[in-house]
């Protein structure tokens, strides 16, 4: 049994201990909102004690610092008043730890007697929400899914619980919708969230904003404005402006003669939307008397047009973008008649010799007169010579 007396003894004297340290300082708490104005007061630490106001001065009371917050209170010893002498800033001091206390010792001397006084700084929300950055610039394809995911980087606010970051929300917006998730280390998962595909023929850039709001009172928010730049992928084909071209033009016109320009638009960017022509279709005699111009589209005589042997041509022209998409139209030229050939005469019979009293008007032969050209181009008028009988 030589233990449980021992073991008996050392309880009596921690209780003794405890019981001799508790006596000798009373601790005294209080609490106090961050930035009081100088000159508040925080308590009367005479009153709390039980002291009578006059002790302090006939005891010299003094307030010592545990660490280096000398400068924040003061102790009025006329009243036993316990004063705010500087502004506290909460964050400065404490940061994100949870209690801010500032440690006091209260020293009365003859007989000496010290007194703890601790005072914890309550925090006051006086921080907004903050985004890392004001403005997040997002480039995102037009060719991206429903449901693609975007990261952006949460807020932060100095303050502490409640006064920190509670709640996000996004400005409503056609394509975005915002999710927060919790992450194991106690940091949050801001994403948006495609809802609605994006057309950068229609919008090539879309901006809104992110709010952030903590739980204080009144509330504080902070705002990120997020810009998207919507790129471009290939998903248009060139369109011509016309389903055919229709072009007439005089035969024999001379080489380089501009005869018709197609044009297709696209409505993609950059090489997506670069267009060159070539002709699909094209026979080999149009081959010859045509060339296109791949990069302006313009039709241009390269040989001799000759009305009488072809008067029209037909053909096919393809509008490519820079990937391979395409689309193609019709051009139709008609060749227009000049009077380039004169009539030619054929004496289909002609009776020969002519006796001398055949009686007028008997026929002497058939005259065929053709001439290659058309309507008044091709129009003969006979007529014989003066002075012959
Ligand atoms: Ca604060
Ligand atoms: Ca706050
Ligand atoms: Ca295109
Ligand atoms: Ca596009």
């Amino acid at each position: 049994k030589i233990m449980g007396y021992k073991g008996q003894s050392l309880l009596g004297f921690i209780y003794s201990v405890a019981l001799c340290v508790q006596i000798a300082s009373a601790d005294l708490s209080y609490a106090v909102p961050e930035e009081m104005r100088p000159g508040s007061i925080v308590g009367n630490i005479a009153k709390d004690l039980g002291l009578e106001v006059g002790t302090f001065l006939s005891r010299k009371a003094r307030i010592d610092a545990e660490d280096n917050y000398q400068h924040f209170c003061d102790l009025d010893l006329k009243t036993g008043h316990f004063i705010i002498r500087e502004r506290i800033d909460r964050e400065e001091l404490c940061g994100e730890v949870v209690s801010c206390m500032l440690k006091y010792e209260l020293v009365l001397e003859s007989p000496l007697e010290v007194h703890r006084v601790s005072l914890l700084i309550q925090d006051v929300n006086d921080n907004s929400p903050v985004f890392p950055k004001d403005s997040v610039k997002l480039e995102i394809t037009e060719s991206a899914d429903k449901g693609a995911r975007y990261r952006v980087n949460e807020a932060h606010d100095a303050d502490i619980g409640q006064n920190t970051v509670k709640q996000y929300s996004l400005e409503t917006n056609e394509h975005f919708t915002l999710t927060v998730r919790d992450d194991a280390d106690g940091s949050k998962s801001i994403e948006l969230v495609l809802d609605k595909e994006l057309d950068r023929e229609k919008e090539h850039e879309i901006n809104f904003a992110l709010f952030a709001v903590d739980g204080g009172n009144p509330q504080r928010s902070g705002t990120a404005i997020i810009h998207v730049t919507v790129l471009d992928a290939n998903d248009n084909a060139p369109v011509f402006d016309q389903a055919i071209y229709k072009a007439s033009l005089a035969e024999n016109s001379p080489l380089e003669t501009s005869v018709v320009t197609v044009r297709a638009t696209d409505a993609d960017e950059g090489v997506n939307g670069e267009v060159t022509y070539e002709f699909s279709r094209i026979s080999e005699k149009a081959k010859k008397v045509f060339s296109l111009n791949s990069k302006t589209g313009e039709i241009k005589v390269t040989g001799t047009l000759d009305f009488e042997t072809n008067s029209k041509y037909e053909m096919r022209v393809d509008a490519k973008d820079g990937y391979g998409l395409s689309s193609d139209s019709k051009v139709v030229i008609d060749i227009t008649d000049v009077n380039d050939n004169a009539p030619v005469i054929h004496a289909k019979s002609l009776i020969n010799p002519i006796t001398e009293n055949v009686s007028p008007g008997s026929e002497v032969g058939i005259i065929n007169v053709q001439d290659r050209d058309s309507d008044i181009n091709g129009q003969v008028r006979c007529s014989i010579q003066q002075n012959v009988p």
